[in-house]
């Protein structure tokens, strides 16, 4: 083991991110094979291969910071602290669940972990952080509010609106575009007219970074950055993490769009995982030994996740008419 550590992150830290991403690849594997046996219900878009980015920037964040997710969520979800039984009985459709099984993959929320809601609607968390950004600022609790949005979603008119919002106020806000190149079946550069999501963030004054999301480290050191600017009252940033999916874009995609051997590329060079794991067991500061000891105890964690969902109840006819509305 090396004296020294040369990350920024103690050694018991950097343990506890490559057990959360662990939890995520993991989570999503299982959910790619439950799903094709048919035992989920509904749609489900898997985050595997894009975690380095929400542990990354969610390592730096607390309760009170507030994050809207997307319609690929799980990871955000988990990153943020979100219970995995809770959030594998709403996905499995059974009470007990985030939502009491009645909001599925694309409605986990948790508001006591901060984390207000994956979202079905492209586009629709940038609005909702523009609002807990605004909130947190009253307060002045140094408080920040982070918006997920895909390479596809950042060309929609709430999200540019949000920018624009976000600078004018002087919004703690930090704007992650996740681009996997990918928005459905459609390349992100088909679709878009900049190559640089940084230089459409000048466009609105905002200052932008755009990192390799596969690097744990890099998205870490980016990500501090810009929220620490947010927390300090210095404003809005935009975050471009660029990444892979592993999964087709929800499961039963067919991914005939993809090019010959992307996918076994993504896996065999773009694994962030594994570029972790090389990064930390190189430097001499983790044993491989440790991290597969993590690996074991994390399938199990996720075997017994999917027990707790099969054995939940399903809700019933009367559960059909409540949690519609909030009560105070
Ligand atoms: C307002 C809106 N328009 C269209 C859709 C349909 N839709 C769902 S996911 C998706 C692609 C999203 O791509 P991207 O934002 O890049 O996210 P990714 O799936 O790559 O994570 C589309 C077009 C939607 N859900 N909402
Ligand atoms: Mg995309």
């Amino acid at each position: 083991m090396a004296d020294s550590n040369p990350f920024p992150l103690a050694k018991d830290e950097l343990l506890a991110c490559y057990r959360t991403m662990r939890t995520i690849r993991e989570f999503e594997d299982r959910l790619h094979v439950d799903f094709s046996r048919g035992d989920i219900p509904g749609f489900v878009h898997l985050y595997a291969g894009e975690e380095a980015t929400a542990v990354g920037i969610m390592s730096h964040l607390g309760d009170g910071d507030r994050i809207a997710s997307t319609h690929r969520g799980h990871g955000h979800c988990i990153a943020k602290g979100v219970d995995v039984v809770a959030m594998m009985k709403e996905i499995y459709g059974r009470k007990g669940g985030c939502g009491n099984g009645k909001g599925g993959s694309m409605h986990i929320a948790d508001l006591s972990k901060g984390m207000m809601g994956a979202n079905g609607i492209l586009g629709a968390g940038a609005p909702l952080v523009c609002g807990a950004a605004l909130a947190a600022k009253y307060r002045k609790k140094n408080e920040v509010a982070i918006c997920f949005v895909g390479d596809g979603a950042s060309n929609q008119g709430t999200f540019l609106e949000s920018l624009n919002l976000a600078a004018v106020w002087n919004l703690p806000v930090i704007f992650v575009v996740e681009n996997n190149g990918y928005a459905e079946s459609t390349s992100r550069d088909y679709a878009t007219a900049v190559n640089s999501y940084v230089d459409r963030a000048a466009g609105f004054g905002l200052p932008g970074i755009t990192v390799d999301g596969t690097d744990f480290f890099a998205v870490y050191e980016a990500a501090g950055e810009v929220i620490k600017r947010a927390r300090e009252g210095g404003g809005p940033s935009l975050l471009e993490c660029k990444m892979v999916r592993f999964h087709g874009h929800f499961e039963g995609d067919a991914q005939t769009y993809r090019a010959p051997g992307e996918m076994e590329d993504n896996r065999a060079n773009h694994d962030c995982l594994k570029i972790f794991n090389t990064l930390v067991t190189s430097a001499g500061v983790i044993d491989a030994a440790e991290l597969q000891a993590i690996d074991t105890t994390v399938l199990v964690q996720i075997d017994d996740a999917v027990v707790q969902a099969k054995a939940a109840p399903l809700p019933t006819l009367a559960d059909l008419t409540t949690d519609v509305y909030v009560t105070y």
